[in-house]
């Protein structure tokens, strides 16, 4: 069957620059507190970094969650049943989607991710792996509305949100997400989806500040491409990695520190940073077992199982429409 064809649903303007990419990044660099989306460090080489990010020792979610996957494959089968249209949001991981479709025998899989290079190769990848599996990627962003491919109406869906990529999102964003894909996948479906906990703020630090410098690399990252891909003059180099636990919201939050007193443009406008300010590049919220089953129902999704014996913690919990 193989990878049918790709769909693309991203604007972009006459120069080929990604229109929503420029918009966020001038709002979020005029704003007091400097803020970019995190969505946008998943360039090529940024989603390449996060997949070295996902190997590190000090990164536990990739492998928390993998040992789950591994661990309850047949309940998850039996609770999930064959035949379904697993459509993955932010898909990419080349370790965690085989193990879920080995599991359960799905009757289609349909890939969604921002990254359109990224999502080729690993769309031909699994299809590769899985012969017999009609493959329908989708090149769009997952946190809004997405036309789904025709040819998967009739199948019954299973939503598979894996890697705490919710965390990545203030609860009414991850609210209005729960609920957009409540209704794109329609009565009957199912959603799986991966949580970070919270656990003690070393473990928690030290995976997003790992020693290699990965991490940093893939933050540092943000900026590079908008000096490719906006014309910037961001001195990259006069810029530092950090990462930190907010306690009043319960997430890890990255930053990208200015090192001394800055001057750049970007896409024909002028921003200056003073020494020590910093751009608010991404937030990792950690839920524990009533915030994440708070959260599902708040998005139209009932919990009815839930996997989380796995140090450090991690859960997978899979909710009905
Ligand atoms: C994709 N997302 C769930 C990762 C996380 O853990 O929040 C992104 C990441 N950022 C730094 N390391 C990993």
């Amino acid at each position: 069957m193989g990878v049918v064809r790709q769909l693309r649903q991203v604007d972009a303007d006459d120069s080929g620059i990604d229109i929503a990419f420029r918009a966020d990044v001038h709002a979020g660099l005029s704003q007091a507190q400097k803020a970019i989306p995190a969505r946008w460090f998943y360039d090529a080489t940024g989603s390449a970094l996060f997949e070295d990010i996902t190997g590190l020792p000090e990164y536990y979610p990739t492998r928390s969650e993998v040992a789950l996957l591994t661990r309850h494959a047949r309940e998850l089968a039996a609770a999930i049943g064959p035949g379904r249209a697993v459509v993955e949001l932010g898909s990419g991981s080349s370790t965690k989607t085989p193990l879920l479709l080995d599991a359960i025998a799905p009757g289609a899989y349909v890939p969604v991710d921002i990254s359109g290079d990224f999502l080729r190769d690993s769309a031909a990848a699994l299809s590769a792996r899985f012969p017999d599996l009609p493959v329908y990627p989708v090149e769009a962003d997952f946190t809004q509305p997405v036309a789904l491919p025709r040819e998967i109406c009739g199948l019954p869906k299973l939503g598979f949100f894996p890697g705490s990529t919710i965390g990545n999102m203030v609860a009414r964003s991850a609210v209005d997400l729960l609920r957009h894909w409540r209704g794109a996948l329609g009565d009957g479906a199912l959603m799986l989806i991966g949580v970070d906990r919270i656990k003690d703020i070393g473990t928690l630090e030290r995976a997003y500040d790992d020693s290699a410098g990965v991490t940093a690399a893939f933050n540092l990252n943000l900026l590079e491409r908008i000096n490719r891909e906006l014309g910037g003059t961001i001195p990259v180099a006069n810029f530092d990695h950090r990462a930190c636990w907010n306690d009043v919201h319960a997430r890890i939050e990255m930053h990208l520190v200015a090192a001394c007193d800055l001057d750049f443009i970007v896409d024909g406008r002028s921003y200056t940073m003073a020494k020590g300010e910093t751009i608010h590049s991404e937030n990792s919220h950690k839920y524990g077992p009533r915030d994440a089953s708070l959260l599902l129902r708040a998005g139209g999704w009932t919990p009815i199982a839930a996997w989380d014996d796995v140090d450090p913690a991690f859960a997978l919990i899979l909710a009905e429409a």
